[in-house]
């Protein structure tokens, strides 16, 4: 389809449905290319919809068996169906029930949305409009059905039958060769919450029981041989069920808790009622095969899909427009979950850095959409980092504006009052505006405005006065649809650090709400601060108080007597970032500026050396994130025009080489220190460890090649472990020559029966900053380990050639060749991973002329290619506008 013939979805267009769907009655019986369907509706009209309106259920590529009403086969003038959609004309105005019969292949659906095959394994995807692929059906969020399945399948190719909710009945088909099992599921649940799971699994087991005293049997479940593997994941849900009945009052609702791992999934996981599915790298953990990256992002997408049952599930969405209503909040829960199990500090700092690189460069070019979009031709474009990540740093502003008792209180009323609902934002924000006391409707702005904003701050001191004034300006740069912004709710946390540490802050400003919080609600306004004795320091946006661009004037020097004394671990980290990104930014728009990189490098490894010694030993998590200098792509982002990849490049190695070099002494001290030889664990101290030395390493690799090269090596034979091996590639990797490819011969000989290290084989050679590279990706698309119909494997090879900024951005225009004709190519089977894979393109217009116009050129064949899928259709027309 042409993405102009495309209808436009609009949230005013919004009308409930004519018709509800009370209960669904499914027996799916599983077969490998003829799968058989048949759906009991039971249905009535909508009270709120319009009286004698058609019943037009939702369909994709389906082919309708037998129909009946009230068990009666309907007449064919009585309806027309179409692998899209099939039409009642006239249905009777009155409760009645439709059965449906369709047949599916399974093992044709290549989309991996609906019911599919991953590696024998049946499973299903719904989410978003996944369920009409396997039935007619209303296919929307505001359609909610207890749902009873039978399922019935070959025993020997599915010993294992799961389904939502509870386990009601299973037993023998005559004739001895097939099985099946029944569930219910008593919650009523859109159907994009359905999920059927058949195959030969594995499974680790464990008993909870909840605190107001259900027993609930949990499993993992996993391809087999792999159990193993999954006592993590057990490990990790188990935690945030107890977390979330101690933070949030919530306990489980069911008898069971199924998780089930599969090699073939479109995103990281999904969050069925009862029974979530997973994308398998969020799932399987063993030292051998998965790293301390692996391990964190497990514990939290293991919470974040559980945390969806209460938000998202047992409160939904209304319609797709409210889909941060449940992935920002949830997104924000699991956030503060891995924050409480973790440390605080290096938590917020690493979901920062993951905020800027995705959300505001998302923000900053043509696909920049509001939190809640207005408009959407493809929902399943939407699953963005505005959504997810900007719309937790929403709920993180709304805590920290009402404070945490009128917060806790508001979610407490949420859960009471829209408990079985499909809700919207203004029924989730209606609970705060009373639990606080406080009109939201400004607030309300961070919905509907895209685009990050920028504060500019500055302090004046006046010593007579012994005031010190602090002015505050926001703006925000026009986004696509959005010419005029207005300014929105920026709580500006701060403190004023003097020689002593932080100054009391004393002002009668209106705009300061006590507890350190400046609220910044109108263009610009001054605070002034009494009894301010000396010239002070400010230390604004602590803890990173809201998602926007900060600028400050201050001098290098200032921002290191912050990293030093900054009572807010997050601005001590930022203090040195900010320090690099100045002098990265200045160095990456002009080459000749090199000689400022090597004074910041000075500047820096004196602020780095004494903290390395002294405090880096007590804290390595935050000193790894102390260490490591802002993205390449963020330095992109803030030069923000005429960008030079090469230049940025340049920049960023020119400047970790200078510090690697002068700190090379601490480096190699600090590495020893941290080598404690015990045994691996996956625990947040001892993470922290292996990324401190881990980081070293990478400086040292770059700085002193020979002696990186030489300690990558010694290190990959010695670890016990993943994280450290894999860290011994990446900083190999950056030495070019004969070991570095002898170590990727071998790393590809040790992990060759494990897909998912090799995932990260191919990712650690797609991102070589070098020429060759282009020419090695073609190569490793022909290794057996690489697969174009795996996501996985297309995302690390492919995606992360991608995310190759010097690469991608070839000069001569071939990389933006060869991923739009893998883009092309790859749409004809999963247009959802093909879709993403064209948002690499989306910061083209910020390049300087010469790439700009290669890559426009990419994109405008992508976007007349014939028979595009609206997934790739929709993203090409909108990064071109
Ligand atoms: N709701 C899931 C994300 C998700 C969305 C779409 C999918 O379709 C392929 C799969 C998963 C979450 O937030 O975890
Ligand atoms: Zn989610």
């Amino acid at each position: 389809m042409r993405s102009e013939d495309t209808p436009l979805i609009r949230l005013e267009d919004y009308r409930p449905s004519d018709w509800l769907i009370d209960t669904v009655d499914l027996d799916i019986a599983l077969h490998p290319t003829k799968t058989r369907v048949r759906a009991l509706l039971g249905m009535r009209p909508n009270p709120a919809g319009q009286p004698g309106a058609p019943l037009v259920l939702d369909g994709d590529e389906l082919s309708l068996g037998a129909l009946r009403l009230d068990g009666l086969l309907i007449d064919e003038s009585a309806y027309s169906a179409t692998p899209q959609k099939l039409t009642l004309h006239a249905p009777p105005a009155r409760r009645f029930t439709l059965m449906i019969d369709t047949e599916i292949d399974p093992s044709a659906n290549t989309k991996l949305m609906g019911l599919y095959r991953s590696s024998r394994v049946y499973c299903t995807q719904c989410e978003a409009d996944g369920f009409r692929r396997i039935s007619y059906f209303l296919d929307r969020p505001d359609v909610m059905s207890v749902y009873t399945v039978r399922l019935e399948a070959a025993k020997l190719a599915a010993p294992v039958l799961l389904s939502n909710g509870n386990l009601v009945a299973a037993g023998e088909v005559p004739g001895g060769e097939r099985h099946f099992t029944v569930w219910h599921d008593p919650h009523p649940k859109p159907a994009y919450l359905f999920a059927l799971v058949g195959g030969a699994l594995d499974h680790v087991r464990q008993n909870y029981v909840t605190a107001d005293g259900r027993s609930v049997e949990l499993a993992v479940y996993v391809e087999p041989g792999k159990a193993g593997r999954a006592g993590w994941a057990m490990d990790c849900l188990v935690r945030c069920m107890r977390w979330d009945e101690r933070v949030f009052g919530r306990n489980y609702d069911l008898d069971v808790f199924n998780v089930v791992a599969v090699s073939d999934f479109n995103m990281g996981a999904m969050e069925n009622k009862g029974l979530n599915i997973f994308n398998d790298k969020y799932v399987l953990a063993d030292p051998q095969t998965a790293t301390d990256g692996d391990y964190a992002s497990i514990e939290a997408i293991i919470a974040h899909e559980y945390f969806h049952n209460w938000t998202g599930n047992r409160i939904t969405c209304r319609d797709w427009f409210q889909l941060c209503l449940k992935e920002g909040l949830t997104v924000f829960r699991d956030q503060e979950f891995s924050a409480d199990e973790r440390s605080r500090p290096v938590k917020r700092i690493a979901d920062v850095r993951t905020l800027r690189t995705t959300q505001f460069s998302e923000d900053a070019g043509p696909l920049a959409h509001p939190v809640r979009p207005r408009a959407y031709k493809e929902i399943n474009n939407f699953y963005t980092p505005t959504v997810y990540e900007k719309g937790a740093e929403v709920i993180r502003m709304l805590k920290l504006l009402i404070g945490d008792g009128a917060f806790r209180a508001g979610m407490d009323l949420y859960f009471q009052r829209c408990d079985g609902t499909a809700a919207t934002i203004e029924d989730f924000l209606a609970c705060f505006a009373e639990t606080s006391g406080r009109d939201l409707a400004q607030f309300a702005l961070w919905y509907e405005q895209s685009g990050t904003p920028t504060i500019v701050a500055s302090g004046r001191h006046d010593a007579a006065a012994r005031t010190y004034t602090l002015d505050l300006a926001q703006t925000t740069a026009p986004t696509p649809g959005q010419p005029d912004k207005r300014p929105v709710v920026l709580p500006v946390a701060l403190g004023l650090v003097g020689t002593g540490g932080d100054l009391p802050l004393r002002t009668a400003s209106p705009a300061y709400a006590g507890d350190g919080v400046i609220v910044l609600d109108q263009p610009s306004l001054s605070v002034t601060f009494s009894d301010v004795a000396e010239p002070p320091i400010p230390s604004l946006l602590r803890g990173f108080s809201a998602p926007v661009r900060l600028e400050l004037d201050l001098a290098d020097g200032d921002l290191l007597r912050l990293f030093a004394a900054d009572s807010d671990p997050f601005n001590r980290w930022q203090a040195l970032q900010t320090v690099a990104s100045r002098a990265l930014v200045a160095a990456g728009r002009d080459a000749t500026k090199h000689n400022a990189l090597v004074a910041t490098a000075g500047e820096l490894a004196g602020a780095l050396g004494d903290f390395l010694r002294v405090q880096a030993p007590a804290d390595p998590a935050f000193a790894a994130q102390v260490l490591r200098l802002p993205g390449q792509a963020d330095i992109a982002r803030e030069i923000g025009a005429h960008v030079d990849p090469d230049a940025i490049h340049a920049a960023h190695r020119g400047l970790s080489v200078e510090i690697g070099l002068q700190l090379g002494a601490h480096l190699l001290v600090l590495r020893d220190i941290l080598n404690t030889q015990a045994r691996y664990s996956p625990d947040a101290a001892s993470a922290g460890r292996r990324a401190l030395r881990n980081e070293a390493l990478g400086l040292i690799a770059l700085s002193a090649p020979d002696a990186g090269a030489g300690l990558a090596a010694a290190q990959f034979s010695s670890a016990d472990n993943l994280t450290d091996r894999l860290a011994a590639l990446a900083a190999m990797t950056l030495v070019p020559g004969d070991a570095r490819e002898d170590l990727i011969a071998r790393f590809a000989q040790t992990y060759a029966a494990e897909p998912l290290v090799l995932d990260k084989w191919l990712m650690a050679q797609a991102l070589i900053p070098e020429a060759g590279t282009l020419d090695r990706v073609k190569a490793l698309m022909q290794h057996p380990a690489f697969s174009l119909t795996n996501p996985n494997r297309v995302r690390s090879l492919i995606g992360g050639f991608a995310a190759n900024l010097t690469q991608f951005n070839r000069a001569d225009g071939e990389g933006y060749a060869f991923v739009a004709d893998i883009v092309i190519a790859l749409d004809r089977t999963n247009p959802q991973v093909a879709s993403r894979l064209l948002g690499s393109f989306k910061s083209w217009r910020m390049l300087e002329p010469g790439r700009k116009v290669l890559a426009e050129a990419k994109l405008a064949m992508v976007a007349q290619t014939p028979n595009l899928s609206r997934d790739v259709a929709d993203i090409a027309e909108r990064t071109l506008a």
